[in-house]
C-alpha cells in the first residue's frame, strides 16, 4: 500500500479502536485504491482521505417506549449522516439487537460508494437501533417507531437527509415512522422516507428492487466471462427477507434452481428447489421461522445452526448469494463453497463476506459481485421514489424496472471498466471501490475544503 493510503489506515484505526465492522470496511476500500492514489499526489494535502472516512455527523438519542405490559424500555437509536457530498444523506435504518456505532459506520460508510455508483445524486447514511422487533406485537412496533420518529424527525427531510429500510424495517415500519413524521411536521412531505407503501407515496418495484437488482448485476457477471448464464444452474440463499425472496424470484425467472434457504437459526434444503410462496407467507405474513416450510415441505431438510459458520455454505451450489448480514461468509465457509465448485458469489447483504473469504475466492477465480455494487438496486429504487415524489406522479412497475435494470447494467458496466483500466481483471471488488471513488474524489476537489 502506498504511504498516504497506509498512514491514513493507521490513523482510521488509532481514532476508532472499537469498531471492527469500520475498520474492515475501510480497509476493504483503501486497500484497492493504491494506483488511483499513486495518480493523484494532491490528494495528501488536502486530505481527501481523511475527510472521506470521517462521518460528517454521527447522532445517538434515547428511544423510551411502554410495551404491552405497560413497562417503560429504552432502546438507543443512531442517524450516522456520512456524506453529503453528492446529494442528500441517503440510506436504510435497521433495527437488530446487535446494531451499535461501528455497525452503524461501516454501513454508512459503504453507502456513500453505493450510492455513488448507482449514478444518482444521493449521499450516504444509515442508522437504526437495537430494538429487537421478533416477538413484539404490532402496537409495539408502533409506538417504538413513533417514539424513534420524534427525534429522529429534526434531523432528517426530502433534501438533508431521506432513510429507508433495511434489516428489521419493511413496509410496516415505514408506514408507522412515516405517520409520525407527518403529524409532527404537519403536512405531506412525500421525500423524506423511501419503501413507502403504494397508497401514500411509495413506488412500484422499490420491494422487490435490492433483489431484482442483484441479479440483473449477477447476469451482466456471468455473461462477461464466458458467456455464462443463471440458466440451469443451482444457487442458494442466505437469509429468508426482503433481498433473499426477491432475488429468488428473479433466480427462478431465469431458469435456475433455488435450492436453500436460511434465517438466523437454521437452513432449509429442498433438492426440488424452494417453494418462495411458502416462504414468503412464512416470513412476510406469518412473520415466523424458516423451519416451519417443513410442515408443508415434508421431504425438505432442516440444518440447524450451530456454531460460526452457518450450514447453508456447505450445501453444493453453482452460485452462492449471502443476503443476510455481514461477515457471514467466513474463511471456512467459502472453502466449503470452493470445494463444492461454487462459480460466483453475489453479495446482496452489506459486507457478507470476512475480508480473508473474498480474497479466497479471488484467488481461486470465483467471480465476487461486490456488496456496494450488487445491492445498489435498493438505494437506486429508492432515488427512483423520490423523483416520482418531487414530480407527484407514479410511474408503472414496467418503467421503473426498466430503469433499474439500465442502472445495474451501468454499474456493472463501470466497474469492469475500473478493474480493467486499473490492471484488476475481472476483480469487481476494486472495480466498484475505484468506480465510486474516482467520482467521489472529483466531488470533494470540486467543493473544496468542507
Ligand atoms: P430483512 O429483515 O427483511 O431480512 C433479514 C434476513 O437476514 C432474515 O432472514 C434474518 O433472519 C437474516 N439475518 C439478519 N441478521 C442476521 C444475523 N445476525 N445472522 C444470521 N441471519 C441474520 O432484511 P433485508 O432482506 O432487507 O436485508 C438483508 C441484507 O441486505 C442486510 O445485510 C441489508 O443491509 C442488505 N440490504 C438491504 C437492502 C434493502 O433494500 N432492504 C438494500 C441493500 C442491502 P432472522 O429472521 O433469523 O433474523
Ligand atoms: O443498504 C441499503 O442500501 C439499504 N438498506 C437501502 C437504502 C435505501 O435508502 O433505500
Amino acid at each position: 500500500m502506498n504511504e498516504y493510503l497506509s498512514k491514513v489506515l493507521e490513523e482510521v484505526k488509532e481514532k476508532n479502536p472499537h469498531e471492527p465492522e469500520f475498520l474492515q470496511a475501510v480497509d476493504e476500500v483503501l486497500s484497492t485504491l493504491e494506483p488511483v492514489v499513486n495518480a493523484h499526489d494532491e490528494y495528501e494535502n488536502i486530505a481527501l482521505l481523511e475527510r472521506m472516512t470521517e462521518p460528517e455527523r454521527i447522532i445517538t438519542f434515547r428511544v423510551p417506549w411502554v410495551n404491552d405490559a405497560g413497562k417503560t424500555i429504552v432502546n438507543r437509536g443512531y442517524r450516522i449522516q456520512f456524506s453529503a457530498l453528492i446529494g442528500p444523506y441517503k440510506g436504510g435504518l435497521r433495527f437488530h439487537p446487535s446494531v451499535n456505532q461501528s455497525i452503524m459506520k461501516f454501513l454508512a460508510f459503504e453507502q456513500i460508494f453505493k450510492n455513488a455508483l448507482t449514478g444518482l445524486p444521493i449521499g450516504g447514511a444509515k442508522g437504526g437501533s437495537d430494538f429487537d422487533p421478533k416477538g413484539k406485537s404490532d402496537n409495539e412496533i408502533m409506538r417504538f417507531c413513533q417514539s424513534f420518529m420524534t427525534e429522529l424527525y429534526r434531523h432528517i427531510g426530502p433534501d438533508v437527509d431521506v432513510p429507508a429500510g433495511d434489516i428489521g424495517v419493511g413496509a410496516r415500519e415505514i408506514g408507522y415512522l412515516f405517520g409520525q413524521y407527518r403529524r409532527i411536521k404537519n403536512g405531506y412531505e412525500g421525500g423524506v422516507l423511501t419503501g413507502k407503501g403504494l397508497e401514500y407515496g411509495g413506488s412500484l418495484v422499490r420491494t422487490e428492487a435490492t433483489g431484482y437488482g442483484l441479479i440483473y448485476y449477477v447476469r451482466e457477471m456471468l455473461k462477461a466471462n464466458g458467456n455464462q448464464s443463471f440458466a440451469g444452474k443451482t444457487v442458494t440463499i442466505s437469509g429468508s427477507g426482503n433481498v433473499a425472496i426477491y432475488a429468488g424470484q428473479k433466480v427462478r425467472e431465469y431458469g435456475a434452481k433455488v435450492v436453500a434457504m436460511s434465517d438466523s437459526n437454521g437452513c432449509i434444503y429442498d433438492k426440488n428447489g424452494i417453494n418462495l410462496d411458502t416462504v414468503k407467507r412464512i416470513k412476510e405474513v406469518e412473520r415466523g421461522r424458516i423451519r416451519e416450510y417443513l410442515k408443508t415441505h415434508p421431504e425438505a431438510k432442516y440444518y440447524e445452526r450451530t456454531g460460526a459458520d452457518s450450514p447453508i455454505w456447505e450445501i453444493k451450489t453453482d452460485i452462492a448469494l449471502p443476503c443476510a448480514t455481514q461477515n457471514e461468509v467466513t474463511l471456512n465457509s467459502a472453502k466449503k463453497l470452493v470445494e463444492n465448485g461454487c462459480i460466483a458469489v453475489g453479495e446482496g447483504a452489506n459486507m457478507p463476506c470476512e475480508k480473508s473469504a473474498t480474497a479466497y475466492f479471488l484467488a481461486n477465480n470465483v467471480l465476487v459481485a461486490p456488496a456496494k455494487a450488487a445491492n445498489a438496486g435498493g438505494v437506486a429504487t429508492s432515488a427512483i421514489e423520490m423523483s416520482q415524489n418531487s414530480m407527484r406522479y407514479y410511474l408503472s412497475f414496467e418503467e421503473v424496472d426498466k430503469m433499474l435494470e439500465n442502472i445495474m447494467i451501468n454499474i456493472f458496466k463501470s466497474c469492469e471498466a475500473s478493474a480493467q483500466k486499473y490492471g484488476y481483471g475481472n476483480n469487481y471488488v476494486a472495480g466498484a471501490n475505484i468506480a465510486a471513488f474516482s467520482k467521489l474524489a472529483k466531488a470533494m476537489k470540486a467543493q473544496g475544503i468542507v
